[in-house]
């Protein structure tokens, strides 16, 4: 295997810290993790599981902001280093396509993703029980919420960053309602991002380890490199004090992206610093975004801990996809391209 390189933009201002010496582990936290604490605005309880991306010259955010009478919105925040955020006490206004008010009952767990020069943002919606919501915006002002995409019930939305044979590509984990107890990784494809089809499987819970026996849903917007789309994604594991989330990667095929060609058969990051085992919800690390650099290889991924904080953590796409390659399982028939 030659270099693995990013195919992607420069951004040498992302935040960014050496491995530690010594460490095995293919990825590391940041050294002042969590970046955001409990109460960070005033209203806003607890900040986790939040998307960013590089904006002009700093950095914007799309954060899951839980309110003081305990229900989600999304609030926006910004940042000159992405480390250090001040957010907008005010949930994002949307509006639908006439201009008329089209906000969530509530809304959790955003991805915000450019395709073609316009931000998306998706994220758990309310549509009759959890669905996938879809926004665009191209200025961070105006805020124009689209059609739901899926029929419920489904989490874990993430949109490719660019369109994959003339289509908008969407990854989505059909689910329940509630705390889901079951819950694969499925994929569809848009020529307009109103109607979606081509439904395809991409990968499946379970395998040898049990971290993610459970179910599996998708993270921060795949990662396009030369060794295909290198994803993050969080798989959960069932024990007597609840479900623990933990933190994996898969590089999916360029070109049939529903297609798995390695993915770990280990995770990556589980809960073990006092911010990911104690919180609101114990146990939980949950990857929502990245930010990567073409030139260097280096990512930064967000991460809500304990449905509490944001953290990050960092690799480089040399050293995750060689670690993904070398602890490659294939489970199920994930190799294929996913119609029955
Ligand atoms: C999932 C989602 C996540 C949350 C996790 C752990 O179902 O709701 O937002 O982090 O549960 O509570």
């Amino acid at each position: 295997m030659s270099n693995v390189r990013i195919i992607g933009n420069s951004l040498p201002r992302m935040p960014w810290e050496n491995k530690p010496e010594g460490l095995e582990a293919p990825i590391w936290r940041h050294s002042a993790n969590p970046i955001v604490p409990r109460n960070p605005a005033p209203g806003i309880a607890r900040i986790f599981n939040s998307a960013v991306a590089p904006y002009e010259d700093r950095f914007v955010g799309v954060f899951r902001a839980e309110t003081v009478n305990g229900r989600p919105h999304l609030s926006l925040g910004w940042s000159d280093d992405a480390l250090s955020w001040t957010f907008d006490e005010r949930p994002i206004d949307f509006v639908d396509e006439e201009g008329r008010p089209f906000n969530p009952g509530y809304a959790y767990d955003p991805r915000l993703v450019q395709v073609e020069g316009v931000y998306y943002i998706i994220w758990c919606t309310d549509f009759y029980g959890a669905a996938i919501g879809l926004a665009r915006t191209e200025d961070f002002k105006t805020f124009v919420r689209l059609e739901n995409p899926f029929l419920p019930f489904n989490r874990n939305g993430v949109l490719f960053p660019r369109k994959i044979g003339g289509n908008y590509v969407m990854l989505s984990r059909p689910s329940d309602s509630g705390h889901t107890p079951f819950g694969d990784v499925f994929l569809s494809e848009s020529p307009d991002l109103v109607y979606w089809g081509k439904h395809r499987h991409v990968m499946s819970k379970g395998g040898q380890g049990w971290w993610q026996s459970v179910k599996i849903g998708g993270g921060p917007a795949p990662i396009e490199t030369s060794e295909g789309w290198l994803m993050f994604y969080h798989g959960v594991t069932g024990t007597c004090n609840g479900l623990v989330y933990s933190m994996s990667a898969v590089i999916l095929d360029l070109d049939e992206p529903s297609k798995v060609k390695y993915r770990s058969a280990n995770f990556i990051l589980t809960p073990e610093e006092w911010y990911e085992e104690r919180g609101f919800v114990a146990n939980v690390v949950f990857p929502c975004a990245t930010l990567h650099d073409a030139d260097t290889g280096r990512i930064a991924i967000y991460y809500g801990a304990a449905d509490t904080y944001v953290g990050v953590a960092y690799t480089t796409a040399e050293e995750i996809v060689r670690y993904v390659i070398e602890t490659n399982e294939i489970i199920g028939d994930d190799r294929e391209i996913g119609r029955m």
